[in-house]
């Protein structure tokens, strides 16, 4: 079966562990598999929800398809362009933002999350997030959308938001319901600093994640820092469930080899938390210091990132359009 893939990053930089273990390396194996037709998204109307420096934005736009053409995405394979070119997403949002509910919005816990008690002073971009969420990835009829587990709720409102707009105005299957792709394991990478919150961009010590364009050294450090806990590593898996910090830590290492939880602790079961990050620095250096080095010699190449962007638009472009004029007919525009 063909898949049709969308998913987007946000181009707000620091792109970390968590966003290529969570994501990234997903897209790279769904890209690599001849049968699917994948779009990946800069998803620059979505970094502006919270406050950007223009000139900022406009390198991490760069910086992020440098790093998915780092990490491995091929952009003669898949389509690479950043959401803000094509209009038909800002246009398909408002109408989708007229079938959403309210009380749909309202559970949303990312926003809940984010606002924290600054609520009042939220723009209303990030509270409505998720309708243009669902439109970057109606408009392409996507079939499966890979994204890490904080972003399960927003595919669920996403599926309500095809169904209610089919059902509406009475024309099934004109959205295509989109299957979220949430790996089983390891799609929820915590912070080094505190094994309870999820790694993040936002986070303001840079040592609570490791960034994709870090360097050997930074990564030895980091980890040497990492939060632990007293008590050598457990050779069951189920004394984790009380020590979210060693959870973690184990599971970046048994992601990182493609590994099992299980097989992780049965080798390190019973051994001290140095030994352990010794060998997950090594790990980590092997994955993310080709990628780094790749980034920091791609994000030079300006030309060549706006050209693969360029692109990318022309396809996304004839895509969205088609779709866009189609919902125009069916609102009765
Ligand atoms: N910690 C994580 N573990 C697993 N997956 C993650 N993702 C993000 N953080 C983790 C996944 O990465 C993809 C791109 O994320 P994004 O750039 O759209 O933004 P985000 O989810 O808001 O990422 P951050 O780092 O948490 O940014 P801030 O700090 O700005 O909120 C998504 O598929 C996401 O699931």
């Amino acid at each position: 079966m063909v898949k049709k893939i969308f998913s987007g990053v946000q181009p707000t930089g620091n792109l970390h562990l968590g966003n290529y273990l969570g994501a990234i390396k997903n897209f790279v194996e769904l890209n690599n598999d001849k049968k699917n037709e994948c779009i990946f998204c800069v998803v620059d109307l979505h970094a502006i929800t919270v406050k950007q420096d223009p000139k900022q934005l406009r390198n991490n736009i760069r910086e992020t398809v440098a790093t998915f053409i780092a990490c491995g995405i091929d952009p003669q394979k898949s389509i690479i362009f950043n959401q803000s070119k094509v209009s038909a997403h800002s246009e398909a949002a408002w109408i989708l933002s007229c079938v959403a509910r309210m009380g749909w919005l309202n559970r949303m816990t990312q926003f809940k999350e984010k606002v924290g008690k600054d609520k009042e002073k939220a723009s209303i971009g990030l509270y409505s997030y998720p309708i243009l969420m669902a439109a970057d990835i109606l408009l392409y009829d996507a079939s499966h959308v890979p994204v890490g587990e904080d972003q399960k709720q927003h595919l669920e409102i996403c599926r309500d938001i095809a169904q209610r707009f089919n059902n509406d105005f009475n024309v099934d299957d004109f959205f295509k319901v989109p299957e979220p792709l949430i790996q089983n394991e390891f799609a929820r990478i915590m912070s080094l600093k505190d094994g309870t919150k999820k790694m993040s961009k936002s986070e303001l010590s840079d040592l609570s994640r490791i960034n994709l364009t870090d360097s050997k050294d930074i990564i030895i450090n980091k980890i040497k820092k990492a939060k632990t806990d007293p008590l050598p590593l457990p050779s069951v898996i189920t004394e984790l469930e009380k020590r979210p910090e060693a959870k973690n830590l184990l599971g970046i290492y048994s992601s990182l080899t493609n590994s099992t939880l299980e097989k992780t602790v049965e080798i390190f079961g019973g051994k001290n938390f140095s030994e352990f990050k010794e060998k997950l620095s090594q790990v980590l250096i092997e994955k993310i210091d080709p990628i780094s080095m790749e980034i920091k010699k791609l994000v030079n190449e300006k030309e060549f990132l706006d050209k693969i962007l360029l692109e990318g638009y022309n396809k996304a472009e004839n895509i969205a359009s088609n779709k866009i004029k189609k919902m125009h007919e069916i609102v009765g525009f």
